[in-house]
């Protein structure tokens, strides 16, 4: 049974890693179009800069949830057959040991330099504009998909979702685009498990409510067991 699962946001709210939308949710703290555009680092490096560093230093402060584990059991029983496509940024997945991860919106441990375009794993600040290790310039962005910019390895995520059994989108609002479109990609069975129902909950077959870390290890008990 070849199975893709979307994660957002909400997959992480359990570990202490605030939402986007959800009141108090960063997006509150920052306006998202400040931020999370090419304009805004353009105008305004140093914010943008400083915005990304506070939550990458915020990765060490948290620790994956029961939601990320029973995800990194599941891919124990389906191995290539399971692929994880997540909006989110930070690292909660591989830590929790999932390795079929693939990040449409990059990560915050890895900082890409505009100059030479090689990309490091990062973990420290990047405000006080670090030489790059490759090609010494002072040029290194967050690697992060900003609004207005085309999502990571759309081609690998569109093929997984032509060839997929089941579609299960985990924790997200499904608001943003094209990630709020995967539904309509995906030619399997179709199933949302959120707080609460999302936007596109009604294209979906089945939406369950509840905490992603209740929902999640239940729904992978189930598809293990269907597998015995
Ligand atoms: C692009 C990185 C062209 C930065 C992010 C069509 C229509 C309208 C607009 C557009 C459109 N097409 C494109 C756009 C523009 C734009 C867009 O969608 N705008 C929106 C705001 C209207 N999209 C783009 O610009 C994208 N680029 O389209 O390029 C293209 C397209 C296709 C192919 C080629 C080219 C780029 C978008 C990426 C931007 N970068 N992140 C950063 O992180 O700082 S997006 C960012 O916001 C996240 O990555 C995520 O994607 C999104 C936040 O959404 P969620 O993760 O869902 O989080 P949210 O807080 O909204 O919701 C949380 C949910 O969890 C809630 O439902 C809640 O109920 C639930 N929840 C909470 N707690 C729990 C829980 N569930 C379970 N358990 C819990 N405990």
């Amino acid at each position: 049974m070849k199975v893709v699962v979307l994660t957002g946001a909400g997959i992480s709210a359990e570990s202490g890693l605030s939402t986007f939308r959800d009141s108090g949710g960063l997006w509150e703290g920052h306006d998202p179009m400040q931020v999370a555009t090419p304009e805004a680092y353009a105008d305004d490096p140093g914010l943008v800069q400083r915005f990304y560093d506070a939550r990458r230093a915020a990765l060490d402060t948290v620790e994956p949830n029961a939601a990320h584990h029973a995800l990194a059991r599941l891919e124990e029983a389906l191995g290539d057959d399971l692929l994880v496509v997540t909006q989110n940024v930070d690292d909660l997945h591989e830590r929790a040991g999932s390795r079929r991860v693939h990040h449409i919106h990059g990560r915050l441990r890895s900082a890409w330099c505009r100059a030479c375009g090689v990309r490091h794993e990062w973990d420290g600040p990047l405000a006080d504009t670090p030489p790059c290790p490759a090609c010494g310039a002072r040029a290194l962005r967050p690697d992060i998909v900003w609004f207005g910019e085309i999502p990571y390895g759309m081609d690998l995520v569109e093929q997984a979702l032509w060839e997929c059994d089941l579609f299960v989108s985990i924790g997200t609002s499904g608001l943003v685009y094209p990630a709020a479109a995967f539904v309509h990609w995906a030619r399997g069975a179709t199933l949302e498990l959120n707080l609460e129902p999302s936007a596109g909950a009604t294209d979906f077959a089945e939406s369950r409510q509840g905490p992603a870390s209740e929902l999640v290890p239940a729904w992978v008990d189930q598809v293990v067991g269907l597998l015995r």
